[in-house]
């Protein structure tokens, strides 16, 4: 089966989907293939905010009404340390420039819902996607998959979108001497549960000697934990007895209740970057091209930016014949990446130097603490803080 379209976008994620529906708001045609099945992509749990300036993107192409009605704004934060809570306003510290709370896969169904509402092809069990001719200068990309009833098709295009996340097939299409890779292990270990109880009133950060622990909203009824861990835990070493002791004793709650936990997991804590994010025609987008830790909560609004500067990179080749855009795409993506980035981990050595001496010792911890503290005293160190926590 043979057909073509401008753009094959690879993945319905959060890069994925908010490509596709910005590019069918431009009106440049695209077809999506996405591994799995709808209801697998609907459930997969994962952020949980989306952060000033992805809401500005949904603001700019008209869809935020669309995509937030009804999703509460995520206006302050709590830093506990060793029990004694201390409420950043955010909103305040930040003029107003505030994110939403939306669990990643509510967006995801709002997304993928508008982009069918307005003819988009989403083509779910999409299985051996493979790319061709990326780079040759006197043809066009082809895409080769099979479709959920197991027919071989092949997807002619300008321009492939490889938004597959970090485990994809796209980056892998790239020859590595034609791209350098950052990693960093930040040599901690985070065990997380999505658990069914009531969500804490703010977003909580718990600082204290038994180790760093978080505790998000994930929609009115449910909550996920973040309990920092040896690196090489795996979820069986964390009974649900375990994890809500923990819990207790580290946001210093004995009253916490505990509740039904309906995920498990140890979180990589390991940075990735790709440069460039672009071969050919292929352009890498979201965690395909990079992976930041879970602190500051980056990842889900990293890929949505991504997606946006390459909509409107793709929407000037195609409606313009304008190609410089694209030629800026990985540039313009890297310094925001790298940005986000210093922001995780600066963010992360504050977090968890400041509770648990074994990592870096007592002189770092006493370091850690006068950061914090400068964060409740110091006017322009909160804003400085609510400015990254914004985005942009
Ligand atoms: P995704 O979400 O991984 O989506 C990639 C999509 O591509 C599909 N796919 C393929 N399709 C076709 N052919 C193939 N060969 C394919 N291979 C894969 C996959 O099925 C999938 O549908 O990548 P994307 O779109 O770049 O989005 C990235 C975000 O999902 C990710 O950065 C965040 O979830 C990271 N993250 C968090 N980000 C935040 O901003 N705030 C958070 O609080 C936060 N918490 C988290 C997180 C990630 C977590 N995990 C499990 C990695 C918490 C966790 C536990």
């Amino acid at each position: 089966m043979r057909e073509s379209s401008r753009v094959v976008v690879i993945g319905a994620g959060p890069a994925g989907l908010t490509l596709a529906n910005l590019l069918q708001l431009a009106g440049v045609g695209c077809v999506v293939l996405e591994r799995q099945s709808r209801s697998y992509v609907e459930q997969r749990q994962r952020a949980g905010v989306l952060d000033y300036a992805s809401r500005r993107i949904f603001e700019e192409w008209g869809v935020a009404e669309t995509l937030l009605t009804g999703v509460p704004e995520d206006r302050a934060l709590e830093i506990r340390v060793d029990g004694e809570p201390h409420v950043l306003d955010i909103r305040a510290l930040s003029g107003g420039r505030t994110g939403r709370a939306i669990p990643q896969q509510m967006l995801i169904a709002r997304l993928m819902a508008a982009f069918l509402k307005g003819g988009g092809d989403l083509r779910f069990g999409a299985d051996q996607v493979t790319l061709h001719d990326l780079a040759a200068p006197d043809s066009t990309p082809v895409v080769t998959y099979r479709d959920a009833e197991g027919t071989a098709r092949e997807i002619t295009c300008d321009y492939v979108a490889g938004c597959d996340g970090h485990h994809g097939v796209t980056r892998t299409a790239v020859p590595p001497r034609e791209m350098t890779t950052y990693t960093y292990d930040h040599g901690i270990g985070w065990f997380t549960v999505l658990a069914d109880v009531p969500p804490p009133r703010l977003p909580l950060f718990a600082i204290s000697t038994h180790g760093f622990a978080a505790q998000f909203p994930r929609g009115p009824g449910a909550c996920r934990l973040y309990l920092e861990c040896a690196p090489d835990d795996v979820p069986a070493d964390w009974t649900d007895e375990r994890i809500w002791r923990q819990a207790r004793l580290r946001l210093g709650d004995e009253s916490l209740p505990a509740g039904p936990i309906v995920d498990k997991s140890v979180v990589e804590m390991r940075s990735f970057v790709v440069d460039p994010m672009r071969y050919g025609r292929l352009f890498l987008v979201g965690d395909a091209a990079h992976i930041i830790t879970p602190m500051g909560g980056k990842g889900m609004n990293l890929a949505i930016a991504d997606a946006d500067v390459l909509a409107r990179a793709l929407r000037a080749a195609v409606l313009d014949g304008d190609e410089e855009p694209l030629a800026a795409y990985s540039a313009t993506c890297l310094r925001r990446v790298w940005n986000q980035q210093e922001f995780s981990r600066w963010l992360t050595e504050l977090m968890h130097e400041s509770g648990d001496a074994t990592l870096a010792g007592t002189f770092r911890r006493q370091l850690a603490r006068a950061r914090l503290d400068r964060l409740f005293t110091s006017a322009p160190a909160g804003q400085a803080f609510a400015d990254l926590l914004a985005g942009g």
